[in-house]
């Protein structure tokens, strides 16, 4: 029978069809909506994800965790912080080579995965040979035409088992050409290109610097250049081919289109809510530093900081900063879902000084006994409820200490607050920090969560109240809501994590306990 919708509508006006029609055609609608979701296969019975979520190279960068800077360059030589750009080049005057191997042996010993190593800073010389500017290595002194740093230290990492990136500022003061188009296609572009070959393809992270003074001695015009920061390096096409280079590297960069966010301080420290979604268009302080629960981007922070009280380069009479203070960064950025990166400056004998190596031997050793005994794995694990199974997987309580991220715990759907896990043991544990990650594959979830220990498995205590926010990559929640005191720890039969508000029912692939 074929509907007349138009008569239907006149006829309408005089009695209550119309009001009928219109609830028939909308409970159609839902209806076929709920048929469609329904039949969609889900075998496995997988939870849908919570936008945004990561890309795979977001995913694998994420991983890494805790890496370092090398600040090393002209003004390694100067003691300056930033070169004007009228630095001569044989003022670069190694009298032995850069040792990356030593740099990145270093990083490794204080528990860092990679590391990214300054090519080119705001003075624009540039630490290996090339075509796109002559104030390079080649009108160096001493050693210094032999440098090649982008070779050497992706050679280094690579021995060394290590991550490695670059940082090649935008921003040169140096360049005669800065401020016009051709800067940008035939100098900037081409250094990225020329780096980009080092390494075969699989740098982790490029780091754009968003610094610009306007000041400079371009070319020896000297003076002041603006430029438009948002459009002038036509960042959106230089990220796509970077990508097609080197299909794993993270884009890093203060503005709009960086696939990694500037935590908003140099300090070493995250929010402690931090959400790995947040506006692209609108990075205000708090959203650098604490992410945006319903952020429309997957952009997580990234803190750097300095481990060393002088600056970014190397200066004389620098100290390294305390273990206590390092240890403190480590829990306020990776263990609240940041990576760090560690400034180490190597010193013009072209090696990170025997204090900075002493130092980072500690920060590792301390890293290993704090951090590096996971308790949980003696422990039994329960849950309130574990998701129904799938034909092929399974969401069950003890996914948590599996050591495998690609499986996970997780509730129904409708569990979207309340839901605990808990782990016991048989004898009294002494326990500081407990950590959790998320399987953000499917988005970052976790809003509020409670933790709480008990001596006896009756009596229960909550701990760190303050703190237990959100999840991510990784949270390390110390027990005694403290990052500056480590304190006697908690004898315990039992902690209890309630997982209090989500954005949908929380998904975790790991709880240590430490
Ligand atoms: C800043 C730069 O201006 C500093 O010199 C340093 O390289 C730091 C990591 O980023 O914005």
């Amino acid at each position: 029978m074929k509907i007349n919708l138009t008569r239907i509508f006149k006829l309408s006006s005089q009695n209550v069809i119309l009001p009928a029609v219109m609830v028939w055609l909308a409970v159609g609608v839902l209806l076929q909506a709920q048929v469609v979701r329904q039949s969609l296969p889900n075998p496995n019975n997988e939870p849908r994800a919570v936008f945004p979520v990561p890309t795979e190279r977001q995913m694998l960068w994420q991983e890494v965790e805790f890496y370092a800077f090398f600040h090393y360059g002209m003004n390694t030589f100067t003691g300056k912080e930033w070169g004007f750009g009228d630095e001569v080049g044989t003022i670069f005057a190694p009298t032995s080579l850069p040792d990356c191997r030593q740099w990145v042996q270093t990083a490794k010993k204080a528990g860092m995965k990679g590391g990214l190593a300054i090519v080119k800073h705001h003075d624009g010389f540039c630490l290996w040979p090339t075509e796109s500017t002559t104030h390079n290595v080649m009108r160096s002194a001493n050693l210094g035409p032999q440098v090649n740093i982008p070779r050497d230290f992706a050679k280094a990492s690579k021995a060394e088992g290590m991550k490695y990136g670059f940082y090649i500022s935008p921003w040169d003061r140096n360049s005669a050409l800065y401020g016009t188009d051709r800067y940008v296609t035939d100098v900037f572009l081409k250094q990225v290109s020329e780096v980009s070959k080092y390494g075969n393809g699989d740098q982790f992270e490029i780091w754009f610097d968003g610094a610009n003074g306007g000041d400079g001695y371009y070319g020896g015009q000297r003076g002041t250049r603006q430029i438009n920061e948002k459009i002038y390096y036509d960042m959106p096409n230089l990220v796509d081919s970077i990508h097609k280079l080197q299909p794993n590297c993270v884009v890093w960069g203060d503005k709009g289109w960086s696939e990694a966010r500037w935590i908003g301080n140099e300090q070493g420290w995250a929010g402690v809510t931090n959400w790995a979604s947040a506006d692209r268009d609108d990075l205000t302080r708090n959203a650098l530093t604490n992410g945006q629960e319903n952020g429309w981007a997957w952009i997580p922070g990234e803190a750097d900081a300095k481990a060393t009280d002088s600056g970014w380069f190397w200066h004389r009479g620098e100290t390294p900063y305390s273990l206590d203070k390092l240890y403190k960064m480590y829990l306020e950025t990776v263990g609240r879902n940041a990576t760090l990166i560690l400034n180490l400056p190597p010193n013009q004998q072209g090696g990170l000084p025997p204090a900075t190596v002493t130092r980072m031997e500690e920060l590792g050793n301390l890293l290993k006994n704090r951090l590096g005994n996971d308790l949980a794995k003696q422990a039994t694990v329960m849950a309130s409820e574990e998701r129904t199974a799938g034909q092929n997987r399974t969401y069950v309580a003890s996914h948590l200490t599996d050591d495998n991220k690609d499986t996970y715990w997780a509730t129904n759907d409708a569990t979207i607050n309340g839901a605990s896990v808990t782990l016991k043991w048989d004898t009294p544990v002494n326990a500081h920090y407990v950590m959790l990650q998320e399987f953000v594959r499917k988005g970052q979830r976790v809003k509020r969560f409670t933790i709480e220990t008990s001596p006896d498995g009756n009596m229960w205590t909550k701990r760190a109240t303050d703190i237990t926010t959100t999840i991510g990559h990784k949270r390390i929640v110390p027990l005694n809501g403290s990052t500056d005191v480590y304190g006697p720890g908690y004898n315990v039969k039992a902690i209890r994590i309630t997982f209090d508000d989500s954005r949908a029912c929380p998904l975790l692939h790991t709880i240590s306990v430490y």
